[in-house]
């Protein structure tokens, strides 16, 4: 097995050049046609062409991410087969230029949520952050969903109203912001119609639309999608690689259902085929206490074709991104489960970074400073060359 340290580039929405990402020596970029709107098919001459970008830098690109799902096939629409034409032609185009790996997600409306993207770990550094008692403010006393009250614990409820009752109109903003807004529309673009709309008007609609799916019609309507997509992709030769939950808990009432081992068994026994793959994400599933990251890599090894690579640190109300190296015996034991798979290489990027240095000068995106991810993926890098000694 041969691991293949990359960074996350945005396109021509990322402030880091390509350039920097070879000089910092990434070998490779994972990235996406982030000019498309989520749906439309990629044309091989608009893949070929970023592709040449790519390599004229001295990177390399063989996985995609991610290749967004549109949400008519999430909530199982009547019309949701067009989409599906179009993911399969993705897929085609996409294999067809020598892309070997799609990652995607299969969540509702939200790509990953945080509650914090300013949490500080240190003096003159920080880190992205999820509070529950901050979601429950937002939840419950701005967004006033009904039923929502019921979703938390009466003293998160307490805590978070008496934040709310002390919130100025620049904090409340902000919160509206960093949950709807500045983790998202860099990722895929405008959430539904919320590029017009009111926010959080426009967010209520959206959440409307899901009335009823519940987790089971959630698993239905992914089950549908798989049945067309696996195929087509191992004809193809393309590993799908499906994003875990992110936080893995159900929120605002969406449904979550890649969020533990159960849910993975449900995966692999819907498709055993390893092109209905899995990108091992250690920081989304390691947010929950009861999921045990080194029987889930034991388990899954062999569809495993991507991995994210951080920790997180669970707190009483949430949970914050740790250091990389965070908990070195458990990515020792990933590192050498994976190690053994032989004829395989793998593409692992630093998940998310801390700030730090010259990226507080730099309005990068949430999570994905320059600075932060390069010292991530040198320490990710000799501590896989240390473990293969
Ligand atoms: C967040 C990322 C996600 C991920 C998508 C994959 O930082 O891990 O945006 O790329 O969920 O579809």
């Amino acid at each position: 097995m041969e691991f293949i340290g990359a960074l996350r580039w945005f396109g021509n929405r990322d402030l880091i050049a390509l350039e920097e990402i070879y000089q910092g020596g990434a070998r490779e970029v994972v990235t996406a046609l982030h000019a498309k709107t989520t749906g439309s098919v990629w044309e091989m001459d608009e893949i070929s062409a970023l592709q040449a970008r790519i390599h004229g830098t001295g990177l390399g690109w063989s996985v995609v991410e991610s290749l967004p799902v549109h949400e008519e096939i999430k909530k199982g629409s009547p019309g949701r087969d067009q989409w599906i034409d179009n993911y399969i032609a993705s897929l085609q185009n996409l294999a067809a230029c020598g892309i070997r790996v799609v990652c995607y997600n299969f969540m509702p409306l939200l790509d990953w949520v945080r509650t914090d993207l300013a949490y500080p770990v240190g003096r003159h550094r920080d880190a992205l952050a999820f509070d529950w008692i901050r979601l429950a403010l937002f939840d419950v006393f701005i967004l006033q969903r009904k039923g929502a009250a019921d979703a938390y614990p009466a003293p998160w409820i307490h805590e978070a109203e008496a934040q709310f009752t002390a919130m100025d109109e620049p904090t409340r903003e902000a919160l509206i912001h960093t949950l709807l807004k500045g983790t998202q529309h860099f990722v895929n673009g405008p959430m539904g119609e919320l590029a017009t709309a009111d926010l959080v008007t426009g967010f209520q609609d959206l959440l409307d639309t899901y009335q009823g799916i519940g987790a089971d019609g959630l698993k239905d309507n992914y089950r549908y999608f798989l049945d067309r997509v696996v195929p087509a992709a191992s004809e193809a030769g393309i590993f799908l690689a499906v994003h875990p939950d992110d936080p893995p808990f159900p929120i605002f009432g969406l449904p979550r259902i890649l969020s533990t081992t159960a849910d993975y068994d449900w995966l692999s026994g819907v498709h055993p085929s390893v092109h209905n793959g899995i990108t091992f994400c250690t920081g989304s599933l390691g947010s929950r206490a009861d999921n045990d990251l080194e029987a889930f890599v034991e388990k899954f090894a062999e569809r495993i074709h991507f991995l994210h690579l951080r920790f997180t640190q669970l707190t009483d109300r949430g949970f914050f991104e740790d250091e990389h190296l965070s908990r070195p015996a458990t990515l020792k034991h990933i590192c050498q489960v994976l190690g053994e798979q032989r004829n395989k290489s793998i593409v692992f990027r630093p998940d998310h970074g801390h700030r730090i240095l010259s990226d507080f000068n730099a309005a990068y995106h949430p999570g994905y400073p320059l600075w932060g991810r390069l010292k991530g993926l040198y320490e990710l890098e000799a501590f896989m060359q240390a473990c293969r000694l």
